[in-house]
């Protein structure tokens, strides 16, 4: 055993030494393998192939799942009848941002809130308050087919709500999501989910803001997430795209993908991805970012290329929200990564675009979601709430 393990070390470390010399005799950037932890199985098994028939690292959403012969046309599932296709797809909630509603930004109530209003980030900078960083509901906005998320600096805001709280000049953003948060008599928010599922597959297309100092995101969340027992099962984060890379994208594009569950404070749970990606995220295109979420582990993808596969956490069996979220620095230009990000500047705006979200659901994942608090049907009704129940994490 050890002689054989020692030869492996070895064997390693001259294949690095050989490839960093490969490198430094090559100008070209290199790229992150896409890791899929074993979970290309799924793909594998559903291709018919061996590893060494397919290139395991360019593995597309087609090789894991059968969408075919689905709609995509803007559609709500209200239960009763499945339009399901062989492999037992069928769609369940595809906004295509077609419809403008002249209330909630533009955005169907039945199913979107704006992200709620909130200082995200008082400034870093003593001698300038009005670098914080506000969310407000006046920044979203349904535009040209598309969910648009403004950012931008204002000396003279006049939103009454953010007037109210005292927030007239600064750097305001927002975001929005399918959860309203309404203010209750205890001085905190109750959080209302207004669409909820567990597993499925969750595809969006994104066009980034093009502005030092900013990130956009595509996450999900659950009401549970901060019930610290039960690990990732009742409750987790996933967060299907964080995009904080532009300031450091001349040779190639960063992006990360992460879960955290049981909370946010001591008892919090993170693991995460970032991948170094041969297109560039950058170039004012838009671009999709999707996710499959099995009953047995969560893969991500960018551009319809499979870059992450996990089971971090033990896998989500609660229904959780969809979040659209974009973020300024606060005047110290760091990012959520810890990575330089740059400053936001005053004398110009960006936006974060959402083309579509499409969702689907699979019949034969049906069975393995977590039974609800009442035992009904998952609905507005008992606020999507599963039966877990365990201590609350505090922190946030
Ligand atoms: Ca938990
Ligand atoms: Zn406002």
């Amino acid at each position: 055993m050890k002689i054989k393990k020692l030869f492996v070390i070895v064997g390693s470390v001259l294949l690095v030494a050989i490839s960093g010399v490969l490198l430094v005799g090559c100008s070209k950037p290199s790229y992150d393998a896409f890791t899929l932890n074993g979970w290309e199985y799924i793909a594998l098994n559903n291709l018919g192939k061996s590893a060494d028939e397919v290139d395991i690292t360019k593995l597309k959403v087609s090789d894991f799942i059968n969408l075919s012969g689905l709609m995509d046309d803007t559609y709500l599932y209200k239960g009763g009848i499945k339009f399901k296709n062989n492999s037992g797809w069928y769609p369940t909630l595809i906004d295509n941002f077609d419809e403008t509603y002249n209330e909630n930004s533009g955005l169907n109530p039945k199913i979107w809130a704006t992200s709620r209003h909130d200082i995200r980030w008082a400034s870093q900078k003593k001698s300038h308050p009005e670098y914080s960083n506000y969310w407000c509901s006046e920044m979203v906005s349904v535009k040209d087919g598309k969910a648009v998320v403004r950012a931008a600096y204002d000396g003279n805001h006049t939103c009454p709500v953010c007037t109210a709280n005292g927030y007239t000049k600064g750097r305001f953003t927002g975001g929005f999501e399918t959860r309203a948060e309404v203010k209750n008599d205890n001085g905190g928010y109750d959080s209302n989910i207004l669409w909820g599922q567990a597993f499925g597959y969750y595809e969006t297309s994104i066009k980034f803001p093009d502005k030092d100092g900013m990130w956009s995101a595509f996450w999900l969340q659950g009401n549970e997430m901060r019930e610290t027992g039960f690990d990732g099962i009742d409750g987790t984060e996933i967060d299907v795209y964080e995009s904080a890379f532009r300031k450091d994208n001349k040779k190639v594009s960063r992006m990360g993908h992460a879960l955290l569950w049981n909370g946010y404070g001591n008892s919090g749970k993170v693991s995460g991805h970032i991948g170094k990606l041969e297109q560039n995220l950058y170039d004012g295109n838009f671009h999709t970012f999707s996710l499959l979420w099995t009953p047995d582990c969560y893969i991500f993808f960018i551009d319809g290329y499979a870059t992450w596969a996990t089971n971090a956490g033990g896998v989500c069996k609660v229904p959780e929200f969809l979040r659209f979220t974009n973020e300024i620095d606060a005047g110290d230009g760091w990012g959520p990564h810890g990575q330089r990000i740059g400053q936001f500047t005053h004398d110009s705006e960006a936006a974060m675009e959402v083309e579509y979200i499409r969702v689907y659901q699979n019949v034969k994942y049906e069975s393995s979601i977590a039974p609800s608090k009442d035992g009904k049907p998952y609905s507005k009704d008992n606020n999507f709430e599963s039966h877990f129940d365990s201590p609350y994490d505090k922190a946030n």
